[in-house]
C-alpha cells in the first residue's frame, strides 16, 4: 500500500468538494415527433433496436469525427448511416442516462442531480435523489410491453433498483449508483479500492479474473441476444460501456498501439483533428475554433500536469506521462471499437444486423478534470493504486485525461465535461436506420438525447405513450423523432422558436434558434457565492459554435428574453439551488 505524495489532506478535500459537486465519488472510497414512413412497422417486420452509449467520449475522439485514433467499426456504422454533428447530451453522466432512457427532462424523473451530489439538496427531495423515481418510465418498459426482448449490459448509474426494475428482462450492470469503477476484476494483487460489485438480473454476480469491462459487456449482450433469438420477437439492446471514463485502462494487446503518437503534444493533436473535421464536413470550413487557452479549470489529480500548461512548458517527465496517458486512452477506445465490431459481426452472423436500428452516442464531452481523484482505501490517504508510468493503463492503475487532452478530445469546442460549454454537451452521434447501407452527408440538425426515445418508438411503430403508465402519472416524452431528418424528409428537427434548456448542479444553458446563453463557472473558486452569481454569456451558434465571442452585453433584450425562458424552465421542472459547501483554493495556488 502506497501513501500518495503531496498534501493529502488538501488534495482529499479538493477531491471531495469537486466530486460531490460534479460526480464520480465511489462508495468504496473511505471518504466517501413524428415518425417517418420508413423504419416503423408492426409484427415480424419490427426492427431490433441497439443503443450504444460510450462514457465521456469527446466530440473529436472518433476517426469519423476527425481523430487520429482508429475506430473502424464505428466509422463503418457512420458510412452506412448518418453522423449527427449538432447532437447534445447533458454535461454529466447520470442526467444524460435518465434522458436517454426515459425521454423526459432528468429533473422530472428523480435525477435533478447525480447520485453523488444528492447531498447538496434537501433530504428526501424526490427531484434530487439522483435515482429514477415513480415519475419515470423507460423505453425498455414500453418496448417490453410491446413484445420486445429487452437487454442491457454496462453502467447504469441511475439507482432505482437497477435495470431489472426498469423493463430489462436480462441485464448485467456495475452497481447501480456508481459512475465508474475498475475495468478489470479486482484481485488480491490488483486494486481493490476502485472495484465495484456487479449484478446480473438483480443478483450480485461473480466476475472472472479475466474480466475487462468492454469485452465482458459485449460478451454478455451477445449471450442475451443469442438466447432470445429465433422466437420471433425483436430485441432492444442497451450497451452502456464503462469506457472511456476514467480510470483509463486497456488490455496489453492494445496498450502500445499508439506508442509515440502523442509525443507532439496537445496543440498539434488538436489542430490536426480540427483540420480533419473541416475536411470531413463535421464542422464548417470557416469555423473559428475555441482558442482552448482558458485558465478556468485547474486540474489537481495525479498523475499528470496540474494546470492548463502548454506542451512546451512541461518538463520532459510530464510530457512523457501525458503522452502515455493519451496512448492508453487511444488504445482503450480502439478496444471499445473492436468490441462494437464483434457485436456487429455477431448480429450479421445471426441475420439480425440489417433489421436493426442502431444509435451510437456519448453521454457527455471528454473529461478534463480527473476530479483529483484517487481511490483511497482508508481515511488516512492510503491507496493501493500503482500509478507508476510503466503501469499506466494496467490493472491497479488509475489515470485520466488532463484538461488539455480533453480540449483536444472536444475539438474545436470550448471546455469539456461538467460544463454547458459546447465541449461539455456536444457529443458524437451516429444513427443507422434498418437496412440502410449507404450513408448520407452529416446532418447539422440540432438534436439531443431527449429525441432518442421518440425516435426508437417511432421506428418500432409504438404511438406516443402519453403521461400515464400502468395507472399512474409519469413524465411525458419531451423530444421529437429524428426519423424525418434521418430519412431525408426534413433538414431540421426543431424550429427557430423552440427552446431547449438544461441545468445540472447550477450549471445551465438556454438554446433558442441560433442563440445559446450559458454560464461557465469555476468550481474551484474559493467562494461558492461566486459560483452562484456568475454572469450569463451569449453566443450565436450559427456563426460561433466555438464560443469565442460573448455578445451578451450587446444584446440585453435577447438576454432578458432567454432569461425569462430559463425562469419558465426552473418553474416547470422544479430546479432548486444546490447548497454548496465552501470550496477550497487549488493546491498549487
Ligand atoms: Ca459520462
Amino acid at each position: 500500500m502506497n501513501k500518495l505524495r503531496g498534501s493529502g489532506r488538501v488534495r482529499l478535500s479538493l477531491w471531495l468538494a469537486a466530486c460531490l459537486l460534479l460526480q464520480g465519488c465511489g462508495s468504496s472510497s473511505a471518504v466517501g415527433g413524428q415518425a417517418g414512413s420508413s423504419g416503423g412497422g408492426t409484427g415480424a417486420s419490427r426492427p431490433n433496436i441497439l443503443v450504444i452509449l460510450v462514457d465521456d467520449l469527446g466530440y473529436a475522439d472518433l476517426s469519423s469525427f476527425g481523430s487520429e485514433i482508429n475506430t473502424p467499426s464505428i466509422d463503418q456504422l457512420a458510412q452506412e448511416g448518418r453522423i449527427l454533428t449538432n447532437f447534445h447530451a447533458t454535461p454529466l453522466c447520470a442526467t444524460s442516462r435518465a434522458e436517454l432512457l426515459t425521454g423526459a427532462d432528468h429533473h422530472l424523473v428523480g435525477v435533478g442531480t447525480l447520485p453523488e451530489s444528492s447531498s447538496f439538496y434537501p433530504p428526501n427531495d424526490e427531484t434530487y435523489k439522483g435515482e429514477l423515481d415513480g415519475k419515470a418510465r423507460t423505453v425498455a418498459q414500453l418496448l417490453h410491453d410491446a413484445g420486445y426482448h429487452t437487454y442491457m449490459a454496462g453502467k447504469w448509474h441511475l439507482g432505482g433498483g437497477g435495470p431489472v426494475k426498469w423493463g430489462f428482462e436480462q441485464s448485467f450492470s456495475m452497481d447501480y449508483t456508481s459512475a465508474f469503477g475498475n475495468n478489470y476484476a479486482a484481485t488480491a494483487a490488483r486494486s481493490e479500492s476502485a472495484a465495484r460489485a456487479y449484478y446480473e438480473n438483480g443478483v450480485q454476480a461473480r466476475i472472472p479474473d479475466t474480466f475487462f469491462s468492454s469485452d465482458y459487456y459485449v460478451d454478455k449482450l451477445k449471450s442475451y441476444i443469442g438466447a432470445g433469438h429465433g422466437d420471433g420477437k425483436p430485441f432492444f439492446a442497451y450497451l452502456a460501456f464503462q469506457a472511456v471514463h476514467f480510470p483509463l485502462q486497456v488490455p496489453d494487446a492494445y496498450i502500445d498501439l499508439y506508442k509515440g503518437k502523442y509525443d507532439a503534444g496537445y496543440q498539434a493533436i488538436r489542430d490536426a483533428r480540427i483540420a480533419r473535421q473541416k475536411a470531413l464536413g463535421i464542422v464548417p470550413p470557416d469555423l473559428n475554433p475555441n482558442p482552448g487557452d482558458e485558465a478556468l479549470m485547474l486540474r489537481f489529480g495525479q498523475p499528470g500536469v496540474l494546470t492548463n500548461t502548454a506542451w512546451d512548458q512541461l518538463s520532459a517527465s510530464d510530457q512523457q506521462s501525458e503522452a502515455r496517458i493519451m496512448e492508453v486512452f487511444a488504445g482503450m477506445l480502439t478496444n471499445l471499437d473492436d468490441n462494437v465490431g464483434r457485436l456487429f459481426a455477431y448480429l450479421k452472423q445471426i441475420g439480425e444486423y440489417d433489421n436493426t436500428l442502431i444509435v451510437f452516442v456519448s453521454d457527455n464531452g471528454a473529461d478534463g478534470m480527473g476530479y483529483g481523484f484517487i481511490p483511497y482505501v482508508d481515511g488516512a490517504g492510503n491507496t493501493d493504486i500503482d500509478n507508476s508510468l510503466a503501469n499506466y493503463g494496467r490493472p491497479g492503475s488509475f489515470i485520466f485525461r488532463s484538461t488539455r487532452w480533453a480540449e483536444a478530445g472536444n475539438a474545436p469546442l470550448r471546455l469539456f465535461k461538467a460544463f454547458t460549454a459546447e465541449g461539455g454537451i456536444s457529443v458524437p452521434a451516429i444513427v443507422r436506420l434498418p437496412r440502410q447501407g449507404s450513408g448520407q452527408q452529416p446532418s447539422a440538425a440540432l438534436a439531443s438525447l431527449l429525441d432518442v426515445v421518440p425516435t426508437v418508438l417511432a421506428a418500432a411503430g409504438i404511438p406516443d405513450p402519453g403521461a400515464q403508465y400502468q395507472g399512474h402519472a409519469v413524465a411525458p416524452l419531451e423530444g421529437l423523432s429524428l426519423l424525418p431528418v434521418l430519412n431525408g424528409q426534413r433538414s431540421q428537427v426543431y424550429g427557430q422558436d423552440d427552446v431547449i434548456v438544461d441545468e445540472v448542479n447550477d450549471i445551465r444553458y438556454v438554446r433558442k434558434g441560433p442563440w445559446k446563453m450559458t454560464r461557465v463557472v469555476n468550481y474551484l473558486l474559493p467562494s461558492a457565492a461566486l459560483l452562484i452569481n456568475h454572469d450569463w454569456q451569449l453566443y450565436n451558434m450559427d456563426t460561433d459554435r466555438g464560443e469565442t465571442t460573448d455578445v451578451a452585453a450587446q444584446n440585453p433584450t435577447l438576454v432578458a428574453e432567454l432569461t425569462a425562458d430559463w425562469v419558465a424552465y426552473v418553474n416547470r421542472v422544479g430546479v432548486e439551488q444546490p447548497i454548496l459547501p465552501p470550496l477550497l483554493t487549488p493546491i498549487d495556488q
